[in-house]
């Protein structure tokens, strides 16, 4: 299934992976040799492609007739797809879903082939050698969709609160593929009350957004400890008879800033929260459903309230998790601390928008999102880069100006850009990178934050901290690596955070170990990233039961505000 709801009564749906497709290197030792890749899947998962970086092939076929719509919800990180040998599609970034409409097919087999590029270079302004694997895959699922003239693209749907009850708002966006005008009705359901049915007319090839409203009263509040959730269901009618529909899940709430705290419906967040990366030594960052939710189970386990898609937009099934188990998100588009000069590459502001564009319009429902995140540990101490932060957060402004937005600081006293999001927040590393006692370092940032800059009186997040632990290396000296070290520093870490009277909670770097790219070996023992509270495999580090017994004595702040 697309979601982890059903998401079409009326539109056929088929899903193309989930089984195996051809795939064919192009490059090396192998290339042009045809082998067989069950689907979605990381290619460095296969025996001989563990190091694989370029271009490959990947190619099934299916039968359609008509209209058709191909959504790929991640190739990473870069897809030319043909259509019985055709380009009908180009697509950037691994992590967020692009969709591809094509006419008048003929009855039959119809062949598909997409190039996965995962090259560093030029190109490539976000996927760069980094703190993280970027893998090479048809990475999350494919869907092939029969669509008749005119289509149902997205539905969003804003709750805000009048009076004792609310206010759904909903846009819901149409396309009409076909080069003749479509007349056609749309009829909408919100949380079970019925909207008034509206009459459009597509002109050819339009794509129009349709605004609508209504009023609910006795609702049920998506919250942490009891996150409801509700339907949107869209259909399109032509003489009677409805021909597509789209059907999407929200939940009541509404997140706000008053002075230093964020609040949902009225009530103050405190996060106590892990960053995590999409990897596992199985799967590479193609993890199917069931990985997903053992991650969720360990995080319930650990008593974090939240997650951070660290560093990119993560696949949709994870976040309708994190919608049902009520853990909040922090969603952040794709960079991870790029120099000045690497956001002055020609391709890194429209593929940063692109990729801020494409995550909001997919996740926008998502009731567990209650922030947007940028530009992690990136410019944001140079002139240059501060434009660039202004621009992806005015972008943000204007296609959901509902939730706060931040970006994760590492530039300490010289952050230029505090002044231009509601939240501020940092990744500190005391007692790993430095040896400063915790508590002192954030007092002394937090009181700069407060004197000197224009970040003050805003919430403040602790977006990072941690320290490295290679799984079952016990060490009497407690020293660097070993497990003692890591829970001991995150004993200091935690306390010192979620005790402060100024701090709206904390991330953990991170949930579980990461391969890096093999570029960042020299710091990296085992070429990963060893902070996780859990390695790559899961199995819990010392530091998983310190974390779980502070999360537990941290408890505060859930009065209302
Ligand atoms: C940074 C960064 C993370 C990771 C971490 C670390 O803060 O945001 O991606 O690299 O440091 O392990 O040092």
């Amino acid at each position: 299934m697309e979601r982890l709801f059903k998401t079409h009564y009326i539109r056929n749906q088929e899903e193309l992976t989930g089984k195996y497709w051809d795939f064919v290197p192009c490059e090396g030792e192998k290339t042009g040799e045809a082998q067989q890749f069950m689907t979605p899947c990381c290619w460095e998962t296969h025996p001989g492609f563990e190091n694989y970086r370029g271009k490959a092939e990947f190619s099934t076929s299916f039968y359609a007739k008509g209209n058709i719509r191909l959504q790929f919800k991640g190739v990473s990180h870069t897809a030319t797809v043909f259509l019985d040998g055709a380009e009908i599609a180009r697509h950037y970034n691994a992590y967020t879903p692009f969709e591809v409409c094509a006419n008048d097919l003929a009855d039959g087999a119809h062949s598909l082939k997409v190039l996965v590029d995962n090259g560093f270079g030029e190109d490539s302004a976000l996927h760069v050698p980094n703190d993280y694997q970027t893998y090479g895959g048809i990475i999350r699922p494919v869907y092939l969709e029969n669509i008749n003239s005119s289509y149902i693209r997205y539905c969003h749907v804003t709750t805000v609160r009048k009076g004792e009850g609310w206010t759904v708002k909903l846009s819901v966006c149409l396309k009409n593929v076909t080069g003749g005008k479509d007349a056609c009705v749309l009829k909408i359901k919100a949380a079970g009350s019925e909207i008034k049915p509206v009459e459009v007319c597509l002109d050819a090839f339009e794509e129009r957004v349709v605004y609508a409203e209504t009023e609910c009263t006795g609702v049920s509040l998506w919250s942490e400890e009891c996150p409801a959730l509700y339907f949107a269901e869209c259909e399109l009618e032509k003489n009677g008879t409805a021909f597509d529909d789209l059907r999407e899940r929200f939940g009541f709430r509404e997140v706000s800033i008053k002075g230093r705290d964020i609040l949902m419906n009225g009530k103050k967040l405190f996060i106590k929260g892990f960053c995590r990366h999409e990897d596992h030594p199985m799967f590479g960052c193609a993890l199917p459903l069931e990985a997903m939710a053992g991650d969720i189970e360990l995080l319930k386990e650990l008593g974090a309230n939240s997650v951070r898609t660290s560093h990119y937009p993560n696949d949709e099934r994870f976040l309708d998790l994190c919608d049902e188990r009520g853990i909040l998100v922090w969603e952040e588009n794709h960079a991870r601390g790029l120099s000045e000069e690497q956001m002055k590459n020609p391709n890194f502001e429209l593929q940063a928008e692109d990729c801020i564009r494409e995550m909001i319009t997919a996740h926008f429902n998502h009731p567990s999102i209650y922030i947007w995140g940028i530009l992690n540990e990136c410019a944001s101490d140079s002139e240059y880069g501060r434009e660039c932060y202004k621009k992806q957060y005015d972008l943000i402004a204007e296609i959901d100006p509902t939730r706060p937005r931040s970006s994760a600081s590492c530039k300490f006293k010289t952050d230029i850009c505090l002044d231009l999001p509601e939240v501020v927040s940092y990744n500190i590393y005391p007692q790993w990178y430095h040896d400063t006692p915790v508590r002192e370092y954030l007092d002394d940032l937090h009181e700069w934050v407060e004197k000197d800059t224009q970040g003050a009186g805003k919430p403040f997040l602790i977006t990072e901290t941690g320290a490295g632990a290679i799984y079952g290396n016990r060490d009497v000296r407690h020293a660097k690596w070993s497990e003692e070290y890591q829970a001991e520093a995150l004993e200091k870490q935690l306390t010192a955070v979620l005790s402060s009277p100024y701090c709206s909670g904390v991330y953990i770097w991170q949930f579980c170990d990461v391969r890096i790219s093999d570029e960042w070996w020299y710091s990296r023992p085992r070429t990963m990233n060893n902070k996780g509270v859990v390695d790559e495999y899961r199995r819990p580090k010392l530091s998983f039961e310190t974390v779980k017994r502070i999360f537990k004595e941290y408890s505060r702040n859930t009065d209302r505000a």
